[in-house]
């Protein structure tokens, strides 16, 4: 088997890459290891920058998610029993929009296999190799076709934070960065109507909360809980309670409840390894980078990457140039360390730290209010959460 960019996973950044290929005329194979009902049903991110959106429309997947994202010109700040609106829209001229990560996920596969372009689901044992030479490949083996080994130009390492693609670049040609956070998010998807128009993100001195939603019958809700904790622990009416104790504020509105339809705890991390690329390998989203979701920055990043790098693979077929690519990973890190620093700011704002330290509890509160009292304040962490602009657009 044969193709010019063989792409390892089939999240937001395999997806999109293998999209924005097909629209240029350059042959891709898009091999994830989970079945497509997985990929579809994943319950993560929520937060689409507009940047992102134009993406997905350039990308020609955007027709549902004009249609039913929900467009958001701000968010509240809660503390100290009051809460605070960042202007987006006012303070950057843009907005973000509401749409789950799995209906990006949903609409990217409907137009791969509309498009006729290869996806391989349920692979097995895949692994990347020869990158470091001018024969890479990838093998893995599927129950129909057995081994195979697909031979490319290039990798697309888009396998996410636990996949097999960096970890197969030989020790010492990547530099790691890290950061964990000592505490974790308990997150839910409840058959609730939203009943704020708007995000919430409160500070609390119980831990941080975040009230989102996916749709107007679906709201997402988000607790701080200790690291490695057990979802078992939360049964129902402690979540909603804890929810209404840490959301409240001086105007008495609480979430609508309703069933929750799904919950699971992620833990909180920072990650970076660079560079982004090893010989014909690309590094591009989660396999990367990791951000704490504070800043809702994940998929976007990832957006951001498989642009860069499609615009550098169509310059090499075209033109026979590999400047872009070679500037690949120095172009995505420049933006990916600016969202790193915005993601562990939101973090350290707006979470309870366990030492009870109240040097940082003090340092929280000046920044809060200094969000809440300054334009300039607010403009920085607007700017940053609406997305800084895409290179080259
Ligand atoms: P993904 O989505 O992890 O996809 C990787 C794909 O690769 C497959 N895979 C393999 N395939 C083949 N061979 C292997 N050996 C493989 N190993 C793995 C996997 O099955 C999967 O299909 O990475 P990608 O594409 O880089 O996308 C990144 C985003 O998913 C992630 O950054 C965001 O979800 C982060 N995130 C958020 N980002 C935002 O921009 N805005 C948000 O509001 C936001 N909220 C969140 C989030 C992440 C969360 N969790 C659960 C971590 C909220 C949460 C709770
Ligand atoms: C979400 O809706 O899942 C969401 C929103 C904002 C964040 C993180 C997650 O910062």
């Amino acid at each position: 088997m044969k193709t010019q960019v063989a792409i390892v996973g089939a999240g937001p950044a395999g997806l999109l890459l293998g999209q924005l290929l097909f629209r240029q005329g350059i042959e891709s194979v898009i091999v994830e290891a989970r079945t497509r009902d997985y990929a579809e049903h994943r319950v993560r991110a929520g937060v689409l920058e507009h940047g992102t959106v134009g993406l997905l429309e350039e990308a020609g997947v955007a027709e549902r998610l004009k249609r039913e994202g929900l467009v958001h010109r701000g968010f509240e700040l809660t503390f100290d029993g009051r809460r605070h609106r960042i202007d987006l829209e006012g303070l950057t001229g843009h907005a973000i929009t509401i749409y789950g990560q799995q209906e990006v996920v949903k609409d990217l596969i409907a137009a791969r296999m509309e498009s006729g372009a290869p996806m391989v689901f349920e692979a097995r044992d895949v692994r990347a190799e020869g990158f470091q030479g001018d024969a890479p490949s990838v093998r893995f083996s599927t129950s129909s076709a057995g081994e195979v080994k697909l031979q490319c130009d290039f990798i697309a390492g888009c396998d996410g934070f636990h996949g097999v693609c960096r970890g197969s670049i030989p020790p010492g040609a990547l530099a790691t960065h890290e950061r964990t956070y000592p505490f974790a998010w308990l997150g839910i998807l409840a058959q609730a109507r939203p009943s704020r128009e708007e995000l919430v993100y409160a500070r609390h001195e119980a831990g941080f909360a975040l009230f989102s939603m996916r749709s107007r019958e679906l709201t997402r809700l988000y607790l701080q809980v200790p690291p490695d904790e057990r979802v078992e622990a939360w049964p129902d009416a402690r979540i909603w309670e804890e929810l209404n104790r840490r959301l409240a504020a001086d105007d008495g509105w609480q979430p609508e409840q309703g069933d929750i339809l799904e919950r699971s705890v992620t833990p909180m991390r920072s990650f970076v390894a660079e560079p982004m690329r090893c010989g014909r390998l690309f590094l591009a989203g989660d396999a990367a980078h990791i951000v704490p979701p504070t800043g809702a920055k994940g998929l976007n990043l990832a957006a951001a990457d498989v642009w860069v790098l499609s615009r550098a693979l169509a310059r090499h077929y075209a033109e026979g140039t590999d400047d872009l690519l070679d500037a690949y990973s120095d172009t995505c890190l420049k933006r990916v360390w600016r969202a790193e620093h915005f993601s562990w700011w939101m973090t350290t704002l707006l979470h309870r730290f366990p030492e009870g330290d109240s040097f940082r509890d003090r340092l929280q509160r000046a920044q809060l209010e200094y969000l809440a009292s300054s334009k300039a304040a607010a403009t920085t962490l607007a700017e940053n959460y609406v997305g800084l602009p895409l290179p080259g657009r």
